[in-house]
């Protein structure tokens, strides 16, 4: 059966999200600040609104995709008691604090809201390799999850708003460190003639066998216990990173990626951790979050260490 739905920002992954509903046999309205920028939409099947109010009262469930949460509060300003009743998907990046904002004002004006983290670039979406996190009013999500589920597959985190936006951006931290990996990679190797694709038999299958110790990492990190069956010692693994470095200098490449990992793996080793596993490298700062929540939780924290033990 058609459904209605108003989608809010009609960039690159506004406009995949509104293509694949439409293509879902959805009534879509669009609006776009850039009005010209639904056109396509509209010969495609959409309707246009005119204004940001024309789009909320065409439908009961609002998609939001912009560029930051500073962009939705601006669009969203004026909307007041007219969005009492609908329900609001955003699935625009963003931080804790800026979700919790969002979420309040519109609970507020008696709407039902959903954060959403997209998991996918604009051609995957409708595919099955795309995946969207949702977190806030479950029956919201209960309600819209068929007309959400054409983007792909959709993964509900729970209640709270800011599950999704947390882990939208702890799995952009996994892919920027890998890119950002691949890209030093590939410039050391280009240092001595390989040409990018030249390089990728080698260094797809190297990240592919890395992968693997995910699980076992997982298990340090829950446990606490980055000390048993240590096969690759922080030490060992340090003199490694601190020759990348330096090589990339000699070589002229910019360190500027691996420096951070040298730094880490050094205060590491000085606090007297170089026969563990590196996987106790990153952990949540006691002194770092006792100050972020002193100055206003940002945010779910971490099961193990709850405000009062550090404040
Ligand atoms: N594209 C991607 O690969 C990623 C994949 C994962 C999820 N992201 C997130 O999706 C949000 C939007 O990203 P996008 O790719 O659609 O971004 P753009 O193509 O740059 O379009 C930006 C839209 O935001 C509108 N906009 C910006 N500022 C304002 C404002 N102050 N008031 C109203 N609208 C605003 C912009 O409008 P216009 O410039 O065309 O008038 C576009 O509609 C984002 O959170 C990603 O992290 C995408």
């Amino acid at each position: 059966m058609s459904k209605s739905i108003s989608i809010i920002g009609l960039g690159a992954m506004g406009t995949a999200l509104a293509k694949t509903l439409i293509d879902a046999g959805d009534t879509a309205t669009v609006w776009n600040r850039t009005s010209a920028r639904a056109d396509a939409l509209v010969a495609r099947g959409a309707r246009r609104a005119a204004t940001v109010a024309e789009a909320i009262a065409a439908s009961d469930v609002l998609i939001l995709c912009l560029t930051d949460y500073a962009a939705v509060e601006t669009t969203l300003a004026d909307v007041g008691t007219a969005i009492a009743g609908k329900t609001v998907v955003n699935l625009t990046n963003g931080r804790p604090h800026e979700v919790r904002a969002i979420a309040a004002r519109l609970a507020g004006y008696g709407a039902r809201y959903l954060d959403g983290g997209i998991m996918a670039t604009p051609p995957m979406i409708g595919t099955p390799h795309a995946f969207v996190l949702y977190s806030g009013d479950r029956a919201a999500f209960g309600d819209a999850g068929e007309q959400l589920a054409a983007f792909g597959q959709s993964h509900y985190l729970g209640e709270d708003p800011v599950l999704a936006a947390v882990s939208d951006l702890a799995l952009l931290s996994a892919m920027y460190g890998l890119f950002g990996g691949y890209l030093h990679a590939t410039a050391l190797a280009g240092s001595v003639g390989f040409t990018a694709k030249q390089f990728l038999p080698l260094v797809e299958p190297w990240l592919a066998a890395m992968m693997t110790a995910l699980p076992d990492y997982a298990e340090r990190i829950d446990s606490g216990d980055h000390s048993r069956d240590v096969m690759s010692n922080l030490s060992m693994q340090s003199v490694a990173i601190t020759n990348i470095v330096a090589a990339s200098r000699s070589l002229g490449i910019d360190p500027a990626f691996m420096e951070p990992i040298e730094r880490l793996a050094k205060k590491r080793l000085a606090a007297g951790f170089g026969s563990d596993e590196a996987s106790g490298q990153v952990r949540a700062d006691d002194a770092l979050q006792c100050a972020a929540s002193k100055q206003q939780a940002d945010g779910p924290r971490s099961k193990r260490r709850g405000p009062s033990a550090c404040c």
